[in-house]
């Protein structure tokens, strides 16, 4: 037994980095604003979570600086919440709400990932 617990836990140390779980990012929304769980992450897969506190229906766009293409969480309802795997290059990357005028009225941030 102890020696089967043993191999397991080798095997577990000895797993490669690309077995890493995904980076994950939470985003509240609220009228008018994003709060970042945490301003930077490391590049690759990520998991974005939005999650709608506020009394307006929020979505989220996530387009890095200098790119070309923008992800996307589409629409949240109040109370309710979404999240997306995507795989984030390095980089700075914009995010806002593409509610209205949801982004001219605060509901943008920003993003650093780290290779
Ligand atoms: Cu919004």
């Amino acid at each position: 037994m102890r020696c089967a617990f043993a191999a397991v836990l080798a095997a577990l140390v000895a797993a490669p980095a690309a077995a890493a779980p995904p980076a994950r990012l939470q985003v509240v929304a609220r009228e008018f604003s994003f709060a970042l769980s945490r301003p930077k992450l490391k590049a690759g897969p990520a998991i974005v979570e939005l999650v709608n506190l506020g009394q307006d229906a929020h979505d989220l766009r996530l387009r890095r600086v200098g790119g070309t293409s923008t992800y996307a969480i589409p629409v949240v309802q109040p109370g309710r919440h979404a999240a997306l795997k995507f795989k984030l290059r390095a980089g700075r990357y914009r995010l806002w709400c593409s509610v209205a005028n949801h982004r001219a009225l605060g509901m943008r941030a920003t993003l650093v990932v780290r290779r």
